[in-house]
């Protein structure tokens, strides 16, 4: 669905998509970044706040929804996903955002990750990547360089390689795909809005710093990005060429399928909350 910009609605600014509840984040923490791009990018689509859920699971990252003034709902570990897919399909009138982290999404969730990209609902999907799972004091996450020796639980790096997320999201049927930086609000609130505007998932790879646990990266991860050099991909061939060469780091919008969907999933019957209790009863 495209949310065109409306004439007949008040103008909102990003502060109005803001809650009054005070972020908890440590001071610098990237997660800060994505919260003032999202409320940027909602401002632009001037969707009224009533209109939107933000669904997330567990982590750090995870509490965005309550720094929101929307819906929202911060759930299970790992679960932001099957939640998020749920409501839309309930309520396909709203505009629907599920966000986390990468231990959220890559590890616990990623089963859900990998399906919610072949079913491609009507879904922005926001991962806030630091390599590690902060909320829980700064273990290896999936994404987390096989050779990071600072976690005491894997005092000689994971040995493993890190998830490729964008390569993942591509193999598993995504038709969106794009990446942005948490120290570049402007840049990121322009991927969030393509996102939400996509018609189907769009996964949005967030490379967003965590200041306590890998402080290293606030200085190496700027000095490591770069626009992408070919633009918005349209083919898939070429897209999937990128990411498999890629060092990571390249921004932008990856992948967006030029063409419409082959198959596309029959639409659920309608079912009223009367029937499901009733469907319920013992
Ligand atoms: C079912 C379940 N397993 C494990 C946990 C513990 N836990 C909470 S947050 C988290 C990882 C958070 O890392 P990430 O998703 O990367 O978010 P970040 O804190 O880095 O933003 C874990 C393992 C949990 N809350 N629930
Ligand atoms: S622990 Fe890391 S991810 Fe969590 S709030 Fe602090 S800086 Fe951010
Ligand atoms: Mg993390």
């Amino acid at each position: 669905m495209n949310y065109p910009r409306s004439a007949d609605i008040p103008s909102l600014r990003a502060r109005d998509y803001q809650s009054s509840i005070k972020p908890i984040w440590c001071p610098g923490c990237g997660h800060f970044g994505v919260l003032a791009a999202l409320t940027k990018a909602l401002a632009y689509l001037e969707r009224p706040t009533h209109e939107i859920a933000v669904v997330s699971g567990i982590g750090c990252s995870a509490r965005l929804p309550a720094y929101l003034d929307c819906y929202g709902l911060h759930g299970l570990h790992g679960r932001a996903l099957p939640v998020a897919s749920g409501l839309k399909l309930a309520r396909p009138d709203l505009c629907v955002i599920a966000a986390g982290g990468d231990g959220d999404g890559f590890s616990i969730g990623g089963n859900h990750f990998l399906h919610a990209c072949r079913r491609d609902l009507d879904l922005c999907y926001l991962v806030m990547d630091n390599a590690v799972y902060g909320m829980t004091k700064g273990q290896a996450s999936p994404t987390t360089a096989a050779d990071w020796t600072q976690s005491a639980l894997t005092p000689q790096g994971t040995g493993m390689p890190p998830f490729q997320p964008a390569a993942i999201a591509l193999a598993a049927g995504a038709r969106f795909v794009a990446r942005g930086f948490s120290g570049d609000p402007q840049g990121l609130s322009e991927l969030i809005v393509r996102a939400i505007q996509h018609p189907g998932f769009a996964f949005v790879h967030i490379l967003s710093p965590c200041r306590t646990y890998r402080p290293e990266d606030l200085s190496d991860w700027k000095q490591a990005i770069h626009p992408s050099a070919s633009g918005s991909m349209h083919s898939l061939a070429d897209a999937t060429t990128l990411v498999l060469q890629d060092d990571g780091f390249t921004l932008g919008v990856l992948y967006e399928a030029g063409t419409a969907r082959a198959t596309q999933a029959p639409a659920p019957a309608p079912i009223g909350l009367a029937q499901i209790e009733a469907e319920l009863q013992p």
